[in-house]
């Protein structure tokens, strides 16, 4: 019997550590990912590096967030409330670089976060599609600027149909490119 509560004792000692640890991980995790800054480069004429107040400047949307659904369909916490700046408004002051007229429909962008997450967007959906009313970069949630787990900066596609696969936390860098002759 005392056997039995002994092993008991350690499992129950091993799990709260293990659970302590993991939690200030975690955050250490986050924190080392977070971005301040989001770059814009690629086949623009305007290379951007907006902060957050710079990104305020931009017309503001905000989007009652659904809960969000992984690629495998599998349903999240949703993201709430969020304001942010369209990313068609972002790469319009970018100015994007078309010498010939079928070049937009060649190109993609790429968006990418410090963690190595990355996901593209069509010109075609963004200029020529309900889903650039919804691709948005967000810096705040519920009315507050974003908390680690998120970044100072993300970015979700709204209208896509499983919103988890396009949700960029972290997002850091926003490239334009011709993937196509
Ligand atoms: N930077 C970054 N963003 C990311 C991911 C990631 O690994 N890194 N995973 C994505 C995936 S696959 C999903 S389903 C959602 C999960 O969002 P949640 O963790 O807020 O539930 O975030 C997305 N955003
Ligand atoms: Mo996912």
């Amino acid at each position: 019997m005392r056997k039995i509560f002994g092993i008991f004792m350690t499992a129950v000692l091993i799990s709260v550590y293990a659970s302590a640890s993991t939690e200030s991980h975690s955050h250490a995790f986050m924190q080392k990912f977070v971005t301040t800054r989001l770059a814009v480069t690629g086949d623009i004429k305007n290379n951007l590096n907006l902060s957050v107040d710079d990104l305020k400047k931009f017309p503001m949307q905000e989007i009652n967030m659904q809960p969000l659904t992984c690629q495998s369909g599998r349903k999240l916490k949703g993201l709430g409330k969020i304001k942010g700046v369209l990313l068609k408004d972002i790469l319009e002051k970018a100015n994007i670089i078309s010498k010939n007229h079928n070049d937009v429909k060649k190109m993609i962008i790429i968006a990418s976060a410090s963690d190595g997450y990355k996901v593209i967007y069509s010109w075609s959906e963004v200029f020529n599609s309900p889903i650039g009313d919804g691709a948005m970069i967000f810096i705040e949630q519920n009315n507050k600027p974003l908390t680690d787990k998120e970044g100072r900066i993300a970015m979700v596609s709204s209208r896509d149909k499983r919103t988890g696969a396009r949700h960029v936390r972290w997002l850091q860098k926003l490239e334009v490119k011709k993937i196509i002759d």
